[in-house]
């Protein structure tokens, strides 16, 4: 293990990477310079200091290149690529940025799709600058995103990538759907969250094992890992809505059943209180029936 970490850096995995990250956040920030100056501000809106979001998916990424890099170091499980170089490390941390940018174009359209005012505890990009130019700078990102990812010249990454904006969008489509046994299945809903969630972190996942030639077997492994990861914390964020608060959350609270997706925390509880079905099925306009619904929580 080439980390010289203390016992506080091996319990914090931000730390491990945390120079890293900042390299990644000044990154972004420079991937979306342009002369157009009401796309520059609107692109700049969420890369700016102190805005970042979680940074969950880049800090995933380098710290699984981490952990890829250094079986090439080590004989007994080195796989078929080289050994470690700066260059490898630089190409994986593109797949941080350009999987970073994919998200918040995602999140800025997700925003305009849900009307929604908040995002990362300031205005929502719609709300300040409204639905036409957040549209746009959610388009912008992509291309940008999509320019990086060509630079790669990899192009078995390049189409895992590309297939997932697909799936975002998939995902976000199925969420739409209206016919009870669809709303209701938790089988339709994990399809759902591996597309609307998962499908990112996972390929994500599965590109830095391949661009540090991993073998297809140890890339499908951080697939697989990261699928787990990304379904996990799609989970996470449902329940969050429910026991979160504007302040922790950055964002109103309650939002998918206000807009009547259901998630896991109504699924599982319709399971154990069947009573709970005809709640679901009077839907959630009336306030009133948000709160009935959240006593069975
Ligand atoms: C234009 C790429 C593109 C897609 C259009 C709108 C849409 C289709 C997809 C939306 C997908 C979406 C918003 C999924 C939710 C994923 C999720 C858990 C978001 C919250 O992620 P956090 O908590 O946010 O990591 P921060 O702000 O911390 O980055």
């Amino acid at each position: 293990y080439s980390y010289s970490s203390t016992h506080k850096e091996q319990n914090d995995p931000f730390s491990l990477v945390a120079d890293e990250l900042s390299i990644v956040a000044n990154r972004l920030r420079s991937m979306v310079v342009t002369e157009v100056p009401k796309l520059a501000s609107a692109a700049e809106y969420f890369f700016k200091m102190g805005v970042e979001g979680k940074r969950f998916r880049p800090t995933v990424l380098l710290l699984m290149a981490t952990a890829m890099n250094i079986s090439l170091l080590e004989p007994s499980l080195r796989g078929p690529g080289d050994a470690l170089t700066k260059e490898l490390r630089a190409r994986q941390q593109r797949i941080a940025e350009i999987t970073e940018m994919i998200h918040v174009a995602s999140l800025l359209h997700d925003d305009v799709l849900d009307d929604a005012d908040t995002r990362r505890g300031i205005g929502s990009l719609n709300f300040v600058m409204g639905n036409k130019l957040a549209v746009l700078a959610g388009d912008f990102l992509l291309s940008r995103a999509c320019v990086a990812l060509a630079s790669l010249k990899n192009t078995e990454v390049v189409s895992l990538l590309a297939k997932v904006v697909e799936h975002l969008v998939t995902g976000e489509t199925m969420q739409m759907t209206t016919t009870r046994e669809q709303r209701c299945s938790m089988e339709y809903y994990m399809q759902k969250t591996y597309y609307k969630t998962a499908s990112l972190i996972s390929n994500s996942c599965k590109a830095i094992a391949l661009l540090g030639g991993q073998t297809a077997e140890v890339a499908m492994l951080a697939y697989e890992y990261g699928k787990n990861l990304g379904l996990a914390y799609q989970l996470m964020d449902d329940v969050l809505d429910f026991t979160g608060t504007s302040a922790s959350l950055g964002k109103g609270s309650l939002s998918d059943i206000r807009h009547g997706i259901i998630t896991a925390p109504i699924l599982f509880a319709m399971e154990e209180f069947p009573q709970l079905h005809e709640v679901v099925d009077r839907g959630f306009e009336d306030p009133a029936n948000v709160d009935l619904a959240l006593d069975y929580l």
